[in-house]
């Protein structure tokens, strides 16, 4: 069976995006995998890899989500060291926290297997950072999210937008 690598997401629009990236060109240089602009995102479930039969449940149980509309708060650079990438992030509105867990909830139930990470809110802007680097401060930029998506992850290719959902 054929498998697609999936994972919800919120997905900019074009003003978010170029204010994503130009706080990204305050801690250029981070390593030479800067994530690519058309590919920046903040994760809120990876799914990873799932059989492609899964794909029009997956988007049925999505449609049952009933979210409310909030905002991030992107005002803080950071790094994971485990997995060495330097980001940008945010606190997590409670609005968020039920969409996640709503989303994971609904994944799980049908029966899919995912890694449920804790919901840490951030933008990958650097892969391969292999020390701690130097951040600078990040000035705040407020992100109004009123949908979520699902996007496939194809290798070489740019991420794919598979389907949005609005939040009211
Ligand atoms: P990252 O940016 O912190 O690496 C697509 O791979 C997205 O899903 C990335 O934003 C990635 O986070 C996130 N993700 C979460 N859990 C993952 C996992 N186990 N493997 C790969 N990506 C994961």
């Amino acid at each position: 069976m054929k498998s697609r690598r999936l994972f919800f997401a919120c997905w900019p629009d074009d003003g978010v995006r170029q204010a994503i990236i130009q706080r990204r060109g305050l801690i250029e240089g981070l390593s030479r995998r800067r994530l690519p602009d058309h590919n920046l995102h903040l994760t809120l479930l990876f799914l990873g890899n799932q059989p492609a039969d899964q794909l029009v449940p997956i988007q049925t149980l999505a449609d049952k989500i009933s979210a409310n509309h909030f905002d991030f708060w992107l005002d803080r650079f950071g790094w994971f060291p485990g997995a060495r990438v330097a980001w940008l992030g945010a606190d997590a509105p409670p609005a968020a926290v039920q969409l996640v867990g709503d989303l994971s909830t609904a994944m799980a139930g049908l029966g899919l297997k995912f890694d449920r990470r804790p919901f840490h809110p951030h933008i990958t802007l650097f892969r391969q950072v292999k020390a701690r680097p130097t951040l600078s401060t990040c000035p705040p930029l407020r992100w109004p999210i009123r949908e979520f998506a699902l996007i496939e992850s194809i290798p070489s290719r740019p991420y794919q937008v598979l389907r949005t959902w609005c939040v009211s």
